[in-house]
């Protein structure tokens, strides 16, 4: 009979939970959480999330990468991950929803300054706003997740330009493609919501070449990646007025360092990753339908493509 042997690679939590989760898929399967590896010629499929670099390498007869996520960049940014082995993500309507509802509830915000009335309560201020009329929102990624959030705001009424790699006819969305194009998406646009992956070609994107396209006083969500922003560029556009405010889920360094300048910073509101938040049942069945998509030799689901980096 084949070893049933799956490995939980998560250093930054405790996978108890998770562990029982997939047990309770297949008894007989083998479940060890690192670092208590066992012998390494077992490992054939392992779940991670910000693994060691080289970690990886060291199992001989590995087959299957599954990210925790539907991020992968926590993966490719291994300069030791080994070649031929198939990568796969997270894809889920749990993580689409949560994202749709944290990308509404951030413009909502701000778009009816209900953090700002909650400052003014402090100050027992009563000072009434009109609401913010621009309704026009650029999403830069039209993936999974991009075209979740595009139809959630569409019900809201909003207006939805999207950015991908390749061409899209989308249904009440005005898209673009391709890199010369992305001043002419982001132009016209009140707000911009980073959903990209990070890799190569899109790391730093949100900096001041962007910005300066961008319409005065847009405001900026990055639930991308921290490594999709350049801070300075921000502060500097911030500082200018070119964009309003920005609201933050991710960073470059995580947990953000507490002398970090976002934290004090009035115009930006931030949160702690927690835009869209794996949902540990859903990563269960769909890891443990992977697992036995490769011990029968059948397509894996959610496959990630090396050559583009997501
Ligand atoms: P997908 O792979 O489904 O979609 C990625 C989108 O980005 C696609 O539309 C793709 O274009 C586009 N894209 C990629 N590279 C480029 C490029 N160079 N130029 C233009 N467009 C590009 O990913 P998901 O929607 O599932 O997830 C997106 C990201 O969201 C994740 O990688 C992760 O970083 C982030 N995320 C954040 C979470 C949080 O809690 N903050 C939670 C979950 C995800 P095309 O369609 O043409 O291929
Ligand atoms: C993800 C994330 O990629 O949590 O799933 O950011």
């Amino acid at each position: 009979m084949h070893a049933m042997t799956i490995l939980i690679l998560l250093p930054e939590r405790d996978a108890t939970d998770f562990s029982l989760l997939l047990a309770a898929r297949n008894p007989n399967l083998d479940i060890r959480t690192w670092p208590d590896v066992g012998d390494i010629n077992d490992i054939e499929y392992v779940i991670v999330w910000n693994h060691p670099a080289g970690e990886l390498k060291k199992y001989p007869n590995l087959k299957v990468i599954a990210s925790f996520g539907a991020g992968v960049d926590h993966i490719f940014k291994d300069p030791d991950l080994p070649a031929n082995v198939t990568i796969t993500r997270l894809v889920d309507d749990s993580l689409t929803q949560q994202m749709s509802e944290y990308v509404a509830g951030v413009i909502l915000n701000h778009r009816l300054h209900l953090t700002t009335y909650r400052e003014f309560q402090a100050a027992a201020l009563w000072s009434p706003k009109h609401a913010r009329s621009g309704n026009t929102v650029c999403l830069l990624g039209l993936g999974k997740i991009g075209l979740s959030v595009a139809a959630y705001l569409n019900r809201l009424g909003f207006t939805i330009r999207g950015w991908s790699q390749s061409p899209k006819d989308i249904e009440n969305v005005k898209t673009f493609h391709g890199e010369q194009s992305l001043s002419d998406a982001v132009g016209n646009a009140d707000y911009i919501v980073c959903l990209l992956p990070l890799t190569t070609e899109t790391e730093n994107i949100l900096d001041k070449d962007l910005f300066r396209k961008v319409k005065k006083g847009a405001y900026l969500i990055n639930v991308g990646r921290g490594g999709h922003l350049n801070e300075e560029d921000l502060m500097d556009s911030l500082y200018h007025g070119q964009l309003d405010g920005a609201c933050l889920d991710v960073f470059k360094t995580e947990p953000l360092p507490d002398d970090h300048a976002f934290w004090r910073h009035p115009n930006i509101h931030l949160t702690p990753h927690t835009a869209s938040v794996t949902n540990l049942e859903k990563a269960a069945s769909q890891i443990y339908e992977n697992y036995q998509n490769m011990n029968n030799n059948k397509p894996l689901l959610n496959r990630v493509d090396p050559s583009k980096g997501y």
